[in-house]
């Protein structure tokens, strides 16, 4: 996972969506909150995708997902130009500190606070205390500069050829599909996500035999070139580092082998964004489903969910839950 982004650039309510995903990250990262997490980001969402500049926070609480605590955020911040809560946070030195550590690609809240309560704060604390880094969190310090730089949409490109040239080399029958912002259209993202799948990995009649290679064949075949560094790789998921060419920064790459029979699900899932995957989970359960990365399954009146919809497409998707489709590139939410 790449560190979350702000949704609102260049808006007329941007002010508003950056002070309040500011207090996202610092529900999740400071706080371990994420229920606050949460409804800080579906607010600076709902407020990204309103279509005119909001004046007051009566006005932004007729909003779905703003209450009466961001609404009395938003007033503050009108009538003086700034927030209590971020001014104490932006002077509390652990705050900073945690907010800091947890840009490190591998460490999350609990390990920040713990380096934390080891009197590490900064990049070069860390540096000197690698003996408290997981392999993951080592290569996130090593590239730690390389991987705060957005990623260009034409060298996600010409990454995804990349992907693609050598799997089919492999074998002609690989899909490759590359999600997350690049798919929603984003001019640049965090990080590469890409999806594979190949019809003899199916979730019900899979051949073990078969599946096992499926992944480690393409990650093998990428490390003659692309991929520089492996984080972790599995059956399913392979976390590592790519570089493009030589004097390009290192870019983080996930891969994931996907069954066939749930490509679909996992496609849509893992385009996102965040909050379009809350949203769209949301209505499936009015409608009597049950949505996640795997699939789509109907919830019968005991509440027990049932066998998996045969999906064949993202549409389809939409379709069953009588949900009108929305393109990758408006689901920017
Ligand atoms: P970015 O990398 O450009 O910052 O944006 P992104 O591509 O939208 O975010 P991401 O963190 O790489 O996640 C890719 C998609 O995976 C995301 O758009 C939706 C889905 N996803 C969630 N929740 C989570 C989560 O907690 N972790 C990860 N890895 N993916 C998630 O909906
Ligand atoms: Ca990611
Ligand atoms: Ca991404």
């Amino acid at each position: 996972m790449s560190k979350r982004k702000n949704p609102c650039e260049g808006k007329g309510n941007a002010d508003f969506c950056e002070f309040l995903i500011e207090l996202a990250e610092y529900e999740r990262n400071v706080n371990r909150n994420i229920h606050k997490y949460n409804a800080y980001r579906k607010a600076a969402s709902v407020l990204a995708a309103h279509h005119k500049r909001i004046e007051s926070g009566d006005e932004a609480k007729k909003l779905n997902g703003i209450g009466e605590k961001i609404a009395r955020k938003i007033d503050e911040y009108l009538l003086t130009g700034k927030l209590k809560k971020l001014e104490n946070i932006h002077h509390d030195a652990s705050a900073q500190a945690i907010n800091l550590l947890t840009r490190v690609s591998g460490i999350g809240p609990v390990k920040a606070a713990e380096l934390y309560r080891c009197g590490i704060a900064t990049i070069e604390d860390l540096n000197k205390n690698q003996d408290k880094l997981n392999h993951h969190q080592l290569i996130g310090l090593k590239y730690f500069e390389d991987f705060e730089k957005k990623i260009p949409r034409s060298e996600i490109k010409d990454i995804e050829n990349k992907i693609k040239t050598t799997a089919k080399v492999l074998d002609p029958e690989y899909t490759v599909t590359i999600c997350g912002s690049y798919r929603r259209g984003k001019s640049e993202s965090g990080d590469i996500d890409a999806l594979i799948t190949h019809p003899a990995l199916c979730g019900y009649k899979g051949n073990k035999k078969n599946e096992e290679k499926l992944l480690q064949n393409v990650v093998d075949a990428l490390n003659n070139g692309l991929v520089t560094e492996v984080i972790s790789v599995g059956e399913t998921k392979f976390m590592g580092v790519c570089r493009l060419l030589q004097d390009l920064p290192a870019r983080r790459l996930d891969i994931r082998l996907i069954p066939t029979d749930q490509y679909y699900c996992a496609m849509l899932y893992f385009t996102g964004s965040d909050v379009f995957n809350k949203t769209m989970r949301a209505h499936a359960l009015e409608k009597g489903f049950t949505l996640n990365e795997y699939s789509l399954r109907p919830v019968g009146v005991t509440g027990v969910p049932g066998e998996p919809v045969p999906i064949s497409s993202e549409e389809e998707i939409f379709d069953y839950m009588d949900y009108p489709y929305k393109a990758p590139q408006d689901r920017n939410m």
